[in-house]
């Protein structure tokens, strides 16, 4: 009978596999374990599953568990309450109290091997869920990933998502479709598709959700909202997921109907005590709210002559019986003409540190001017030692091509995080001072805007799932390798065909280098298509502000090209460490990928490549584009051992790729060309299309 039973469940994952994968699985595919020496091994070391505790986040971990290893098997395997026959494996939390119950912390595990049996062990329910899911990664990934046996625990204590839905099913900078919340349907129907999602997360060990745009509407901070922000959270709680919500800082007069939000104001900050008493009478276990504020025209404190500190303070008071946080946002930055957008949540920020309470931590972007292709390390990860800092990593693709790119994000966050602050001398990179370890802050985070919607694939371009699962995973251990966290992916979600790994692994790999480069080479940056950000518009001379233009950013002229950040520019790099400021403060010895960020550079200057400035754009710019047609050649050899479905539809994206990187390469050559009045190197075809027939094309997403 088992016999049969595996040969139908093979007959079916074969056929489900030949008729198409759409993406809705993810990572958590589950299919049988391809090799059958392996699949025979895995089998009789998970003959059954024993899981004797009953809290819901316990019996999460166990469902899941048998779920995975049925799939990966083939064949069902029992949940049994005693012990423990070999061929079993055990979920067991610990004895409270222990060495090793202090040492594996709330969401660590530890996997052993004994007496022919496997046991997940945990001080907290949520070690054994992050358990369960390691071990079926480990099988999913055949064992050619990582180490099983030994102790994982966290880096960073919240690891989180940050939605920018809207109360009407819109996205901010969402390409994936409308809100996976049905706001309108809830809190009566429950989409299974809530489920799913809260799954997912807690595979990768993301464990809090920030449900609303920052630019925040306050109708969630009502009765009937929170009615639904308390259904959702019952869905995600036993997926050891905290919920958060963005709020609008002038709540109390929107809501409240108070004459003022100022948060020196003794009825407001009783309006805010009563509103947070409010929410923790729906939702027990809250988070916290997430602010935007005085930001982009959103209000904040500073309208009623008051601080962010003195805003964010406000808000920790009205949480602090209940155990939440207040997490606000430092994207703040004013349109000052000779200003420099660089500096300003620095100069806003810096003088603050020491200021906040306990329960607040800052949110900084990875950058200092907004989730560009590339961008140094943002100057406040070196300076705020009395103020916990949490990482902003984007994981929507807004300045990245939306979902018609194949953009592997994990390079661009593992650059930020790898890089020195210097903060406390050398060995201060970025990720030591977000973990806490620098500095000893008490309260860690890293959040990415999320990339997830409707779309039946959940991301849009279906390789732009690598990037939800790459943020996860770094946000767990950001010691993983960018490959390796490619690897993992792959043999998941596509294929365990070694050489098609191989090859899906170095086009994941190379992709980031490949659209900066037809894109933003050399350092540029910002010089998008206004208001959309998308494709190139280089010769953006007029917005609603000057730091909405491309020109205010790359700054050429008949002399040259960049922003000069140096002393005798704009003093930008000065916000930095000096060892930090002597690696890019020399246009000599200043790496190329940040060159212009922080140099004005003559057109005929000639670069460590041996070309001038003006050749080495060209270079870059037609590399660029020759890179996405030689990544739709490397797609092509996979074909036969990726999902049909999957395939077609990765190829017609990397088709429309490679139109959008010749519009970048053929509207930026072309326009920087009338400032440098040269030639292309001799080597490379000029376009064939004007700067006129460029802005036209431009011009046609500007429409409405
Ligand atoms: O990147 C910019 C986006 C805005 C966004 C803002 C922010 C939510 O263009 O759409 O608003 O940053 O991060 O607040």
């Amino acid at each position: 009978m088992p016999r049969l039973f595996s040969l139908l469940f093979f007959l079916f994952t074969t056929a489900f596999f030949a008729n198409a994968d759409d993406g809705y699985r993810l990572w958590l595919k589950y299919d049988l374990v391809s090799n059958p020496a392996l699949r025979k091994e895995y089998a009789s070391i998970a003959r059954f599953i024993t899981c004797s505790e009953n809290d819901p986040v316990s019996k999460t971990a166990c469902l899941e568990l048998q779920t995975g290893l049925q799939g990966l098997l083939g064949r069902p395997v029992p949940i049994q309450s005693s012990l423990s026959k070999p061929g079993t494996i055990e979920l067991l939390l610990l004895p409270k109290g222990t060495a090793d119950t202090d040492n594996l912390g709330k969401e660590g595990f530890k996997i052993q091997s004994a007496r022919g049996r496997i046991s997940i062990t945990a001080a907290q329910p949520a070690g054994l869920l992050y358990g369960a899911f390691e071990l079926l990664r480990y099988m999913q990934t055949e064992g050619k990933t990582g180490d099983l046996f030994g102790v994982h625990r966290p880096r960073i204590q919240l690891r989180m998502l940050n939605h920018w839905d809207n109360p009407l099913g819109t996205i901010e900078r969402g390409y994936a479709g409308a809100s996976l919340w049905k706001w309108y349907e809830l809190p009566e129907t429950i989409d299974p598709r809530y489920i799913d999602y809260a799954r997912a997360n807690a595979s990768i060990g993301i464990n809090a959700v920030v449900l609303n745009n920052v630019n925040a509407s306050a109708r969630f901070l009502t009765p009937e909202y929170l009615l639904k922000v308390k259904a959702l959270a019952d869905v995600f709680r036993p997926y050891g997921i905290k919920v958060f919500l963005s709020i609008n800082f002038a709540s109390p007069k929107i809501l409240g109907k108070l004459k003022t939000s100022d948060p020196l104001d003794p009825q407001v900050r009783a309006w805010w005590q009563g509103k947070v008493r409010e929410v923790y009478s729906y939702v027990p276990d809250f988070g916290g709210f997430l602010v935007k504020a005085n930001s982009e025209g959103e209000p904040g404190p500073q309208e009623h002559g008051r601080t962010h500190a003195d805003g964010a303070n406000m808000l920790a008071e009205a949480f602090r019986p209940h155990g939440g946080l207040v997490i606000w946002r430092a994207f703040v930055y004013s349109p000052d003409p000779r200003g420099d957008r660089f500096k300003e949540a620095y100069q806003e920020f810096k003088p603050l540190d020491g200021q906040f309470a306990s329960n607040v931590v800052v949110q900084v972007k990875n950058g200092p001017i907004d989730f560009q292709p590339r961008e140094p390390f943002h100057p406040l990860f070196g300076a705020m030692p009395k103020t916990p800092l949490a990482m902003e990593f984007q994981i929507t693709q807004e300045y990245l091509g939306f979902s018609t790119n194949l953009v592997y994000l994990a390079p661009l966050f593992k650059e930020c995080l790898d890089s020195d602050t210097y903060a406390r001398g050398n060995g201060s990179a970025v990720a030591r001072v977000i973990d806490g370890t620098i500095h000893d802050y008490p309260i860690t985070v890293m959040a990415g805007v999320a990339n997830t919607g409707s779309d039946r694939n959940w991301t849009g371009h279906p390789m732009s799932q690598a990037n939800w699962y790459a943020f996860g995973r770094l946000a767990w251990d950001h010691q993983l390798s960018s490959a390796r966290i490619a690897e993992e992916w792959t043999r998941m979600t596509l294929t365990q065909e070694s050489s098609a790994v191989t090859t899906i692994k170095e086009l994941l790999l190379g992709s980031r280098e490949t659209y900066v480069r037809f894109a933003t080479p050399l350092g540029l940056h910002h010089i998008m298509g206004q208001g959309i950000h998308f494709g190139p518009e280089p010769w953006l001379m007029r917005s609603a502000r000057p730091d909405w233009t491309s020109i205010y950013y790359h700054r050429a002229d008949s002399l040259g090209l960049g922003f000069d950040r140096t002393a005798q520019g704009s003093n930008a790099l000065n916000l930095y460490a000096p060892e930090v400021q002597k690696q890019w403060g020399y246009p000599d010895s200043c790496p190329l990928p940040y060159l212009l960020w922080f140099h004005h550079i003559p057109w005929d200057k000639p670069l460590s490549t041996g070309r001038t400035l003006w050749d080495e754009l060209c270079v870059q710019y037609y590399a660029g584009a020759d890179e996405v047609a030689a990544m739709q050649a490397r797609w092509k050899t996979v074909k036969s051992y990726v999902d049909p479905e999957w395939y077609a539809d990765v190829q017609g994206r990397l088709a429309a790729q490679h139109r959008e990187a010749l519009n970048w390469r053929d509207a930026c050559v072309l326009y920087f060309q009338t400032f440098s009045k040269k030639p292309l190197p001799a080597n490379l075809v000029p376009p064939k299309r004007t700067l006129e027939e460029m802005k036209r094309i431009v011009e046609i997403y500007q429409l409405r």
